[in-house]
């Protein structure tokens, strides 16, 4: 197959707000700093829904989603030197060139080299490698994990330690690592209390990861009741539900009542502009930080009075927890196959790849945390 184009099944979105539909479709092989990669699992994130529904100002079809995938490398294009045919891979949907001036700068993990063409669904030299019945389809985030076979920029792919069962590793492509580097990058976690807002596979990778890394205090908030065993499971102190406060009782009020004037650090994963105010607001003063990890819809803002900030709360926010993925995946999947980070227990649902529409109905039920999907 190599250099030849491949005949697979992809869940093809063909307009916003629609089912995916599986569709036989054709992946082009790579070319130069271009991989191809057999997908073999797939999660599915709540930002795949997302932009499924059409509430992402990026959201471009027909396309074909995914972004938290595992697989094995096919075949490589000229001049790829990081991956080889057979490599067990996850695609990154936030790419490390180590040569741009984000990478460079050591400040962050947001990389500028495919940025832009990534955005409007195309490979770096403005095409794409997916056609259906002769018309092309769009790349989603740079993975396209929704494909049998996807083709990646080799700045966009990190090989793992083939030990690691991709059905559970894929995970790794997004939701927990994101939750994971949200934490680890935050120096001051050890010994602080820490709020947590939605607990889905975020929020309950953040409640791991602040146990894991010493928090003194972790309160999980989700208006799902069925939330707390869970949060309680990843190492939680506390749950709140803030649909049960008594009438009228705002729950950063409630929560700054409860700790004695606020938390160290919050989090928001839930995407919802609300919230994103309510964490920062249950922020002590003087010194406590919100993140931002939740993904709003277009046309939503954020809002609270600037006294908030004078008074010395920070707002920030990350994208994959800020981890550069081919420097720092590999170690974190050696951490989950000593036992140090908890992956396995995310999968809450499998589904063959024909009911994958039934995997993001799955995700809408409330018991699901996360469903991966079997290539
Ligand atoms: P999810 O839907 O599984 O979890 C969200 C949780 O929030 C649910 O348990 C829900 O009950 C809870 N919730 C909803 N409204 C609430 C409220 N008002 N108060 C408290 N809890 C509430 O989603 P997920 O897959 O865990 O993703 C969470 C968010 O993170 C999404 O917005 C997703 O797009 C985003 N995300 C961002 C990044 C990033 O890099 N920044 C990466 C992955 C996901
Ligand atoms: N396209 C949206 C933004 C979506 C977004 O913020 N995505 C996160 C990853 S979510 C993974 O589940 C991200 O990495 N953002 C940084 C980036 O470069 O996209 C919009 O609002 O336009
Ligand atoms: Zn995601």
């Amino acid at each position: 197959t190599v250099g030849k184009p491949i005949k697979c099944k992809a869940a093809v979105c063909w307009a916003a707000g629609e089912e995916l539909k599986v569709e036989e479709v054709e992946v082009a092989p790579p070319k130069a700093n271009e991989v191809r990669i057999h997908i073999l699992h797939t999660g599915i994130c709540h930002t795949d829904e997302y932009t499924r529904s059409g509430k992402d100002p990026e959201g471009i079809f027909p396309v074909i989603l995914g972004h938290e995938g595992g697989g094995i490398v096919e075949s490589v294009g000229e001049g790829v030197t990081s991956v080889k045919p057979g490599d067990h891979v996850i695609p990154l949907y936030t790419a490390e060139c180590r040569e741009c001036k984000f990478c460079k700068s050591g400040k962050t993990n947001l990389c500028g080299k495919v940025r832009a063409t990534q955005g409007k669904g195309v490979m770096p030299d403005g095409t794409s490698r997916f056609t259906c019945n002769g018309k092309s389809l769009f790349h989603f985030m740079g993975t396209s994990t929704f494909s049998q076979y996807t083709v990646v920029a080799d700045v966009s792919v990190v090989a793992i330690n083939k030990e690691a069962p991709l059905n559970r590793a894929c995970l790794l492509g997004c939701g927990i690592t994101t939750a994971w580097g949200s934490v680890v990058k935050q120096p001051g976690i050890k010994g602080s209390s820490v709020a947590v807002f939605g607990c889905g596979a975020i929020g309950l990778g953040v409640v791991q990861t602040s146990s894991l890394v010493g928090a003194s205090r972790i309160i999980a908030v989700d208006t799902n009741p069925g939330k707390e065993s869970w949060a309680t499971k990843m190492g939680a102190t506390d749950f709140v539900n803030p649909t049960k406060l008594p009438e009228g009782k705002r729950i950063q009020d409630f929560l700054v009542e409860i700790t004695d004037g606020g938390l160290d650090y919050t989090f928001d994963c839930t995407g919802n502009v609300n919230v994103m105010r309510a964490a920062l607001e249950a922020c002590h003063k003087g010194w406590g930080v919100s993140t931002i990890i939740g993904v709003a819809a277009a046309g939503q803002e954020i809002s609270t009075r600037p006294f908030q900030l004078v008074t010395g709360r920070t707002w920030r926010g990350s994208a994959f927890g800020g981890v550069k993925g081919r420097t720092e995946l590999p170690g974190l999947v050696e951490d989950y196959l000593a036992g140090k980070v908890k992956v396995d227990e995310y999968v809450t649902h499998h589904r063959k790849f024909d009911e994958i529409n039934a995997g993001f109905h799955d995700m809408h039920a409330g018991d699901c945390i996360r469903c991966v999907v079997d290539m």
